[in-house]
């Protein structure tokens, strides 16, 4: 594919300080040349969806590019950090790329760099810290701080730019950002894009009229500043200047509220049926872009204006007629691209604790916990992999709610081993933010119940980042999960069938210390979001042996726990103890064998072992401790079934907890969940 070459003005792609001192009239041509292929590009583009060559929603930057541009032009592509709105086309030209690469995103065909599997301004360039969008408006701020953080520890004098309309500045992730990216003294910029509209909701129905949001940052102990971004250019470009030049210098966040435009709706369907009389005509008044014009006219440039003009629609058009001719895209490889790819094991230390174990000694084996295995497990990251870093609430002085990362800050210091504060959403944007740049996070939530309010971080934006963008997001989220402690609905549940009924996670579930041990590791170096699942009730139980497992990998795959031939019996977590003695009972009672399997791997599933059993058993049992109705039993049922439906010699079994929140009384939760009597009544029956 040729690429169009751009008018000479536009290979210049930054602007510094110094420059609007010695060659005013210089950056603001540059700046009018880049405003101008912005709101030409814009302006194709909603023609092209109007004749259905692009479809999906065309949310234009009409009207931004006087807030967009300059700021993107003042950035230091080669170190900083942005996400940038469905408003910013101008910034994404500016930041990277060529504009035929951004309209293959529009397209949707098969260069585009989202290899069409998402549309519109839905793209970045991880890979030069652009961080792509998902439509959850708020959601990327959080990343912004995280990347900014990651490139700080990297040593690399970066600051972060973090875009948000007006309507985007009411949710609770933009909150959780700035508070977080104070709290860390984070140099980012947080640019709220007050357009006055959040689609047909205007800003009095946003926020309480006498409100101005650049005073919300006093709340957070940070300055904040206002900006009419439809004034004068030139005014702009000063105030973003020193705007950066501030927060680097002081190394913390700035919220700066910019008055800007939406020039044609919220999107290209938009009726704008309730702006008030006379209200678009001032909107169109105020736009930035002719005022520059007239300015630049007016000092003599209106030759070379006319030229550049013409200059930038022959290109567009050129630029449009190249993306036009890429072919549609391709749907080979769209399954194989749902997880990044697995990556060669890290070279570990083999022992558990990194002292390497002498020429002739065997690898030291201790006797440990659940809780001490990962404590274990944790330490020898900490201590090998300088990528990597432990964060999560109550984590650190107080070594987490279950005392799983006891002494972890004592011995690698407060940076590596981090509280964060009650934010679940916004921490977790935060780590994925810092794995997107390279880093390695392990986040603690202190009940898994917790992670529920991270949702959309875990599962739209870490779940699907490497199907959309390619980017890896290597992030272990530990989920303290499981009942029977009598804790109650709120910290007591299964998750797994909740996160994995949306694809994109990894899930393991080890059911003893030495697994956790293994697991921990294996999540670790995959290169992809894994939830690590750890049953509460298995922390303490007991001391087992723990050692190097130079196999620790095989956690991705189900362990045959004991052999049978009567029935298939499938299980994970606390429930492989429970099912244990249950087979002990049918051997002992019945002489019935039953084959247990420990899944240890929920996602992605490998049920080929399984299958052989089954192959041979002709029975299946499936048992987890989560309830019944979409629980991931029927999910194990079903593909284990589908093949082997008319070999079987009896209907499959499939137990769990009954369809209610987890009650709180142990009396009642008993009858909630599996109990070995009652999994060893509901075998009997079945038996018949
Ligand atoms: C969390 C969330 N809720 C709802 C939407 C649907 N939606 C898309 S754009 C938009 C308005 C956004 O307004 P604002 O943040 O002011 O940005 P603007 O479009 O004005 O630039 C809405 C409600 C969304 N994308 N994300
Ligand atoms: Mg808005």
């Amino acid at each position: 594919m040729e690429y169009p070459v751009p008018p000479a003005i536009l290979n210049g792609r930054d602007l510094r300080s110094a420059d609007l001192e010695s060659d005013l009239p210089g950056a603001l041509l540059r700046t009018y040349a880049w405003m101008g292929a912005a709101r030409t590009a814009d302006n194709r583009i909603l023609d092209l969806f109007r004749q259905g060559l692009i479809r999906g929603t065309v949310t234009g930057g009409q009207g931004n590019e006087g807030l967009c541009v300059p700021l993107a032009l003042l950035a230091d592509k080669a170190v900083d950090v942005i996400s940038i709105t469905h408003r910013g086309l101008g910034a994404h030209l500016i930041w990277s790329g060529h504009l035929v690469d951004h309209l293959n995103q529009y397209f949707a065909n098969a260069a585009s760099p989202t290899k069409a599997r998402e549309g519109n301004v839905h793209h970045g360039d991880p890979a030069h810290r652009s961080l792509p969008m998902i439509s959850h408006l708020g959601i990327m701020v959080s990343n912004v701080v995280g990347a900014t953080d990651s490139q700080r520890r990297l040593g690399r004098p970066a600051m972060g730019f973090a875009f948000m309309g007006d309507g985007s500045s009411s949710t609770g992730d933009v909150h959780e950002s700035l508070n977080l990216a104070t709290l860390l003294g984070l140099p980012v910029l947080f640019v709220i894009e007050n357009n006055r509209y959040a689609y047909s909701t205007p800003v009095s129905e946003q926020y309480a009229g006498n409100v101005e949001l650049w005073r919300r940052a006093a709340g957070y102990g940070i300055e904040g500043r206002q900006l009419d971004c439809t004034a004068d250019v030139a005014a702009t470009l000063r105030v973003f200047a020193q705007a950066i030049a501030d927060v680097r210098r002081t190394q913390r966040p700035l919220l700066l509220e910019c008055h800007t435009l939406r020039l044609r709706g919220h999107a290209a369907y938009d009726t704008c049926d309730y702006l008030r009389p006379g209200e678009a005509d001032a909107m169109a008044a105020a736009d930035p872009l002719p005022k520059l014009r007239a300015r630049l006219a007016a000092d003599g440039h209106a030759k070379k204006l006319d030229a550049l003009d013409a200059e930038i629609a022959a290109w567009v058009e050129a630029c449009i007629q190249v993306a036009l001719a890429v072919p549609r895209p391709d749907p080979a490889g769209m399954e194989a691209d749902l997880f990044a790819p697995p990556t060669a094991p890290i070279p570990w230390i083999p022992s558990i604790d990194s002292e390497p174990p002498t020429q002739n000694s065997k690898p030291k084996t201790e006797s440990l916990t659940m809780a001490q295995a990962l404590n274990h497990a944790l330490r020898k990251i900490l201590a090998e992999r300088p990528e990597s870093l432990v964060l999560g609430q109550d984590i650190a002085t107080y070594g987490g709610a279950f005392k799983v990362t006891e002494d972890l800050l004592k011995e690698f210091g407060r940076p590596r081993v981090m509280n964060l504060p009650l934010a679940e959403s916004g921490s977790t944007g935060y780590a994925i933010g810092l794995a997107l740049n390279g880093h390695r996070p392990i986040e603690e939530f202190q009940f898994a119940d917790f992670s529920t309010e991270a949702t959309t971080q875990i599962v739209l934006n870490a779940g699907t980042m490497h199907f959309r963008s390619g980017a890896k997001v290597p992030l272990v989220l530990r989920l303290p999960c499981g009942g029977g402690l009598t804790f109650g609905s709120f910290h007591s549940q299964e998750l797994e069938s909740f996160y994995l009924s949306i694809p994109g996670l990894k899930a393991l579930y080890p059911s003893n210390p030495q697994e956790a041990f293994n697991a921990l590791l294996a999540a670790y170096e995959d290169d992809n979001p894994v939830l690590l699942f750890e049953h509460k009730g298995l922390y303490r139980r007991g001391k087992h042996p723990v050692t190097w497992d130079p196999h620790y990998r095989d956690v991705w795959h189900p362990r045959c726990v004991r052999p049978g031939d009567y029935a298939t019996f499938v299980t994970y977590g606390e429930m492989v103890l429970l099912a244990g003695e249950v087979c002990d009972y049918f051997a002992a009672e019945y002489e019935h064998n039953f084959e247990l399997w420990d899944l240890r791997c929920l996602s992605p599933l490998d049920l080929g072992p399984i299958r052989e059993s089954l192959a041979r058993t002709h029975r299946l049992v499936v048992l987890h401790e989560g309830r019944r109705t979409h629980g991931f039993g029927a999910e194990l049922v079903a593909r284990l079934t589908e093949e082997y439906f008319f070999s079987l010699e009896a209907p499959p079994l499939r137990l769990g907890a009954l369809d209610l929140p987890v009650p709180f009384a142990p009396e009642l939760e008993a009858v909630y969940r599996p109990t070995k009597d009652k999994v060893i009544n509901a075998i009997a029956n079945w038996l018949g």
